[in-house]
């Protein structure tokens, strides 16, 4: 029987842009909300009586470069986590690192050391009980790299475990992509069987934002908080981890979402504390504002509205696929058709989500 613990994942703390203001402390407001959602998922910890926390990569958003007023609020909260005696767990994802092996110089997160907080250059293993261990592995340039380290540390894990009655029971947290979380991605051949195939009991991935029980307790964590317009209809939050459960809470933390129709008053209510984006077609400027004031009555965090002019004029030819995916499609096309590396495609997609968040 082991305590509760907690897995967050994709926290990317950076100081985004969109919608954003800075605090009296000098802290930019997005990356506020990220450091608040951080403090409550220790807190939903702490309450189900753990203490440990696994972060499962992309602690950092920005590859190769922390601006201060970054490093230091995130640096003061880790601060204060492990003094309330929290122990804290971290694997460098990609965007942690500057070059593109992870390496414990070139990892943004090795910053967090200093304060008492593991980081997981190598595989990392962290006892819970006697047969209760969390196998923490870094980011690996390939899938194929990662499914072998996974299945030689299970190997040994197991090996040097045979003198007892019983094989430990093992989770891996690992970031890497796994086929389908999010379908619009291209697939990179890492499957949930796969990963299950292992022989690790759990498997707790970050990478793709979007937490989703895969099948084969084999969990793709999602991001802490939702970070730009790609993330609409993403399910945001954090996990906490029995014996016998894996259970996803959101935080209070804003969420990127698409309003359809202005006039449904039930939908409206949704838009409460985040930021809302509606596609429209308005005539006049006091329609756009009277909007735009609608929605912040609702509570909306921060308004978008994107005015569509009517137009007499019929199309000509078949519309482009709408909503926030065609983009992610186009990309996902490139990449299959040129059997592109998992790699190449996290950074088209880190290169699309950057411009998005502008
Ligand atoms: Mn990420």
């Amino acid at each position: 029987m082991s305590k509760p613990f907690g897995v967050s994942s994709d926290h990317h703390f950076h100081s985004f842009t969109a919608f954003a203001t800075v605090n009296d402390k000098g802290v930019n407001s997005r990356l506020q909300a990220t450091l608040d959602a951080m403090r409550e998922h220790a807190a939903a910890v702490k309450a189900a009586g753990g203490n440990k926390l696994f972060l499962a990569g992309d602690t950092f958003h920005k590859r190769g470069e922390v601006a201060p007023s970054v490093l230091n609020p995130v640096m003061d909260l880790f601060r204060e986590l492990v003094a309330e005696g929290f122990e804290i767990y971290v694997i460098p994802g990609n965007h942690d690192l500057e070059r593109n092996e992870s390496m414990r110089v070139g990892n943004a997160v090795t910053a967090l050391e200093a304060l008492g907080v593991k980081v997981a250059h190598e595989p990392m293993v962290v006892d819970l009980s006697d047969d209760h261990k969390v196998v923490l592995f870094p980011w690996y340039a390939t899938t194929k790299d990662l499914i072998e380290a996974m299945m030689s540390w299970r190997d040994e894990l197991t090996f040097d475990e045979r003198e007892f009655d019983q094989e430990p029971w093992l989770d891996a947290v690992i970031h890497a992509p796994i086929d389908g979380v999010l379908p619009h991605l291209p697939e990179h051949g890492l499957t949930h069987e796969g990963l299950s195939g292992t022989g690790f009991n759990r498997v707790f991935c970050g990478h793709y934002h979007h937490h989703r029980h895969m099948g084969d307790e084999v969990y793709s964590v999602g991001a802490l908080t939702h970070q730009t317009w790609g993330d609409v209809n993403s399910k945001a939050g954090y996990l906490i981890v029995t014996d016998d459960q894996v259970k996803h809470y959101e935080t209070t933390a804003p969420k990127f979402m698409d309003v359809d129709n202005v006039e449904d008053e039930e939908g409206l209510l949704e838009v409460n504390g985040n930021f809302v984006r509606v596609k429209i077609e308005v005539a006049t400027e006091s329609e756009l504002e009277t909007i735009r004031l609608g929605l912040l009555g609702y509570g909306a965090a921060g308004v978008v509205i994107h005015a569509m002019k009517k137009t007499v004029m019929t199309r000509a030819t078949t519309p482009a696929p709408s909503g926030g995916h065609s983009i992610e499609n186009s990309i996902k096309e490139f990449v299959t058709k040129r059997s592109l590396p998992a790699a190449a495609h996290a950074l088209c997609v880190d290169i699309l989500k950057e411009a998005q968040a502008a």
